[in-house]
């Protein structure tokens, strides 16, 4: 009897540990970049603050345009050693940057859509809008992707950012 009452006190010692990392990962929100990458990077919402600021425009699925600030992908990418530029060529244009999302919807591109030295268009991953965080279901990161005719690419509660050859 007293035995199986012990058995009890480990388990809610372990209940406690992971609810203290529980509550730590939902204090300190971060983006992981990995993959293909000279330097993995976990970002927070304070690194970010630190970083060069953008503000960008995009329409939201009803056809109103709403204005975002963040930091643009490709500095975030050019952080983690990511090729790009004058890198972006040969066989490194057979890389895709793959995002994930909390709710586990997930989005591609390949690396010379998102480039500078491709495209003019430039992506930002946000932290506010209209000048206030974006909202819990919306946030606190989200991809906002200019130029596309649906806003399906613009991924929000973003967590991840994943570089990768898709050939062998
Ligand atoms: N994480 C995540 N991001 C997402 C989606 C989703 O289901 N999950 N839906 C996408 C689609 S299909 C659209 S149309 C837009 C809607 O964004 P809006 O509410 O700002 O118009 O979010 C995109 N981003
Ligand atoms: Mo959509």
């Amino acid at each position: 009897m007293s035995s199986v009452r012990y058995s009890f006190i480990p388990v809610f010692l372990c209940l406690g540990f992971f609810q203290s990392i529980a509550q730590t990962n939902v204090g300190k929100p971060v983006i992981k970049v990995s993959g293909e990458v000279t330097k993995q990077l976990t970002l927070s919402a304070e690194d970010l603050s630190k970083m060069k600021r953008i503000t960008g425009t995009m329409k939201d699925r009803d056809g109103n345009d709403h204005s975002y600030n963040g930091v643009a992908l490709q500095e975030i990418l050019g952080l983690a050693g990511v090729t790009t530029g004058k890198e972006l060529r040969g066989e490194n244009l057979a890389k895709y940057l793959m995002v994930k999302c909390a709710d586990g919807y997930e989005v591609l591109f390949s690396l010379a859509e998102v480039d500078s030295s491709f495209t003019d268009r430039v992506i930002i991953l946000a932290d506010s809008t209209e000048g206030k965080p974006l909202p819990s279901d919306k946030g606190p990161f989200r991809l906002v992707v200019p130029g596309e005719k649906k806003p399906a690419r613009s991924c929000f509660q973003v967590t991840e950012f994943i570089i990768k050859f898709a050939k062998e």
